[in-house]
């Protein structure tokens, strides 16, 4: 039944512990809960697949060291319902079509691999060998090795996905789009042109030690709640903490520590002492007016303000930032951030106040088209008060999925650097390609063109995730085949190439038997900590292989006489691949041995340990930056498309939205009362959302409006229902990322 009520005021407690326990009893019966949840997360035991928030050292370890979210993620991939063979019997492709995303993810876990032949519409049960030689036959007959597409999500253990990088080069391209293309890109792009390290450079213990710890456009209270407890200790600590968000995302401003007993009886920790509810894209000119008021409180007290001895010795660039920011214009600047002077003094105010200040941020800043810049203009003010390389201070970018960040470090990336195929090239005896592959949007142009012929995934729901959705999915069905390695049914899978192949792979909860005994993965977090992770569970299926086991048993028909790659090997015994990463992954170095201490090891981060920056001068660098913003005509909203508190991205969980207050449904848009009664709209009405980008118009229908405490002008509906309205070739400047949040919309009434 669908139920509108207020939002919640306060996040977690009670109600967060008893829906973990709710729905693991639900997928995984007590017994299976208990041994499920009291392993995650804990030295010797599995990695939580949903977040990448890192955890504890030992000695600061809860007993149960999980959250809410956590737990769906675990209960969905521990369930113990089956898709079994009948089930696709039953069901025609058109049919599957039919069943809707959140149906599909709760069918069960797939158990065998399945094939869709050529001119059937039913997928039938097929042997592995059968399996393999099918993706062989397309891959060998292809001319052109780019003509064939290799996608990972970032769930993919860091063993999987160095031997999926190196058998796709060994194929010969660089194909290699990823989740993050969507994600972190941005983040990464301009990190590594500013401080020479695309990966954040905060610690757990530096973020504990901060005085000011500003998030923007994150809401980690759904989607990495853990951050929470941290926030709170930082807090206790006596730091100020700040959101810049055109939502109030209930988790910062009150909470209740779920693994904490006052957290189930008190009245919670009123988190953020300033929210900055700031317009869509607003966040460049809030950071270039915060930059601003520094030089200005630094000209009237020199000496007090600004680090000059870090800026005389590490940065680049000051002279002409600061001449470029010494005039502001501040109407702009208001109507661009929706905020007033008032209220970004006040914010600056708390820099001032700071002497170590962390900067989080997630999707909010990411997936605008100005994502980079904006994020340059944060590295700005920090790199005014010297707010990198030192306890409680930096940028910190919080990381999507579990192991997006040792994805990329293990090679998941088109345009990997060359010193890292030099490595890769004479550790295994082959030549890698040179020419850079495409990336996620890349792939989606290409698809809408009818280029790709095979589409191949490790992982991840590319038909969903991605944007013009029924763009992306004309593109699936031209290609000869497309093959998904999954633990659960997604669209991906009904929207089939000619051919198609589903490989049900384990996941991290499941007990990886090699015939070489037990086996684990390792895993890299947001924070560059790298440590083993060791399913527990009973596999759903014997026939289920490992992604590495997949992995070496397609390489060894598709490019057995590739360089010297004992690919038979290292499906049995996962430490000679981790021997061979550390040898080639930058920073992995003699990474078995460092795994033996308990909790892992801590990547080596020069900005972060030395503040020394592998920027193009050896700096880290200030970028002077123009105003970029929104701007809005009559009658048009922005758009931002983000997660509900019961998804994990295109997975849906259920249909609430707790702290939202929206129960039962997920086709709503949430508007800012004022703005709907200038639209002459009601709340629970119901409208069309129809966006419209370099003169074209898409549209998502029949979405209930809620009135929302929202920003002005500023409107919010669930992604993927709303990646229809995303244009395939609306993407970030330098980064690619596609645009989802910050379209330009119109609501059209609907009887
Ligand atoms: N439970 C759960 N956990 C998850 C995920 C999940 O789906 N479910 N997904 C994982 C992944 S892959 C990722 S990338 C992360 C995503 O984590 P988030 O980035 O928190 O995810 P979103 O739901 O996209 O939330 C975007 C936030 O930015 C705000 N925002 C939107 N536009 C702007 C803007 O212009 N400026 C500012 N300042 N704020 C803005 C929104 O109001 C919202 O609070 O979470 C990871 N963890
Ligand atoms: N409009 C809009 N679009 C977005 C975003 C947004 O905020 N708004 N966010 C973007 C972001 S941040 C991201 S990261 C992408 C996410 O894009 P993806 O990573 O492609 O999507 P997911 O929904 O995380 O993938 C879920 C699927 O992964 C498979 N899976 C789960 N566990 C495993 C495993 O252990 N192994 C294997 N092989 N498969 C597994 C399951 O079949 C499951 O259905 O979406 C992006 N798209
Ligand atoms: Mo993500």
């Amino acid at each position: 039944m669908v139920d509108i009520e207020q939002p919640k005021k306060k996040a977690a407690g009670v109600p967060a512990v008893l829906s973990s326990f709710k729905f693991g009893f639900r997928e995984m019966g007590p017994a299976r809960t208990g041994k499920v949840f009291l392993k995650m997360n804990q030295d010797g035991g599995f990695d939580c697949p949903s977040c990448a928030w890192p955890d504890p050292d030992s000695k600061r370890k809860h007993a149960a060291e999980f959250c809410e979210n956590g737990a769906k993620a675990v209960a969905w991939e521990a369930t113990r319902k089956r898709v079994p063979r009948e089930f696709f019997a039953g069901h025609s492709i058109d049919e599957l079509n039919e069943i809707s995303e959140f149906e599909l993810g709760k069918l069960g876990r797939i158990t065998e691999p399945m094939l869709l032949r050529a001119g059937s519409d039913h997928y039938e049960p097929v042997g592995w060998e059968e399996a393999f030689q099918v993706v062989a036959r397309h891959l060998k007959a292809l001319v052109d090795p780019n003509d064939a597409v290799f996608y990972t999500s970032g769930r993919t253990s860091n063993e999987a996905a160095f031997l999926y990088q190196l058998f796709v080069r060994a194929y010969g391209t660089n194909n290699l789009p990823d989740c993050s293309n969507m994600c972190h890109e941005s983040s990464g792009t301009a990190l590594s042109r500013v401080i020479g390290s695309g990966k954040g450079a905060v610690t757990l213990e530096m973020l504990e030690e901060a005085e000011l710890i500003v998030v923007v456009g994150q809401n980690p209270g759904t989607n990495a709640p853990r951050m929470l407890s941290h926030l709170e200790i930082a807090k206790k600590h006596g730091a100020d903490i700040v959101s810049v968000n055109p939502l109030p995302e209930p988790g910062l401003m009150n909470f209740k520590n779920p693994q904490r007993p006052s957290g189930w009886v008190g009245k919670g920790t009123a988190l953020a002492d300033q929210h900055l509810q700031i317009r869509i894209g607003g966040d460049q000119a809030l950071f270039l007016a915060v930059g601003h008021l520094l030089l200005e409180a630094e000209a009237a007290a020199p000496g007090t303000v600004l680090d000059k001895r870090f800026i005389e010795q590490h940065t680049s660039g000051y002279e002409l930032y600061s001449k470029h920011n010494a005039e502001l214009d501040w109407p702009a600047v208001e109507q661009a951030s929706g905020l007033t002077r008032a209220e970004i003094e006040e914010f600056t105010q708390r820099f001032i106040k700071s002497k170590a200040t962390v900067i989080c941020w997630a999707m909010g800043l990411t997936q605008h088209r100005e994502a980079v810049a904006t994020i340059t203009e944060i590295v700005n003010v920090l790199l005014l008060q010297g707010n990198i390389g030192k306890p409680g201070a930096g940028p910190c970018p919080v990381r999507g999925h579990s192991n997006v960040q040792g994805d990329r470090s293990m090679g998941i990336w088109e345009k990997m650097p060359a010193a890292f195929l030099d490595r890769l090239d004479a550790e295994f005896a082959f030549t890698s390609p040179r020419e850079h592959g495409i990336d996620a949007a890349e792939t989606v142009q290409r698809l809408q063109r009818g280029e790709v012929r095979v589409f191949f995934a490790m992982g991840g729901n590319f038909a969903m995730a991605t944007p013009d959705t029924a763009v992306v999915h004309k593109g699936l069905r031209e290609c000869d085949l497309t093959v998904h390695i999954s633990t659960k049914l997604n669209r991906s899978h009904t929207v089939t190439g000619r051919e198609a192949l589903i490989l049900p792979t384990l996941g991290r909860t499941d007990h990886d038997q090699t015939a070489n005994g037990p086996q684990s993965v390792t895993v890299e977090d947001s924070q560059g900590a790298v440590h083993l992770s060791t399913g527990n569970l009973m596999p759903p299926a014997p026939e289920i292989k490992s992604e590495i086991g997949i992995v070496c048993g397609l390489a060894a028909l598709v490019v057995p006489e590739v360089g010297e790659i004992p690919w038979a090997d290292f499906a049995d015994d996962y430490s000679l691949i981790r021997h061979r990463i550390g040898r080639v992954a930058d920073g992995y170095e003699n990474m078995e041995n460092r795994l033996r201490v308990k909790g892992g090891f801590l990547l080596a981060h020069a900005a972060r340990d030395k503040r020394e920056f592998k920027t193009s001068d050896a700096k880290a660098q200030f970028s002077a930056n123009d105003l970029s913003w929104l701007p809005t005509s009559a009658g048009r909203l922005l758009l931002q498309t983000m997660r509900s508190h019961d998804q994990f991205n295109t997975t849906i969980y259920g249909l609430e939205d707790r702290y939202r207050g929206v129960h039962g449904t997920r086709e709503v848009v949430f508007v800012n009362p004022d703005d709907l009664a200038e639209l002459g709209l009601k709340d629970g009405q119901y409208v069309d959302i129809v966006s419209e980008f370099a003169g074209v118009e898409r549209r998502a229908s029949k979405f209930r409006l809620v009135s929302y405490p929202t920003a002005r002008g500023c409107v919010a509906a669930y992604y993927p229902e709303t990646n229809v309205l995303m244009a395939a070739d609306d993407v970030a400047k330098g980064s690619n990322t596609p645009v989802a949040k910050g379209l330009t919309v119109r609501l059209e009434p609907v009887s």
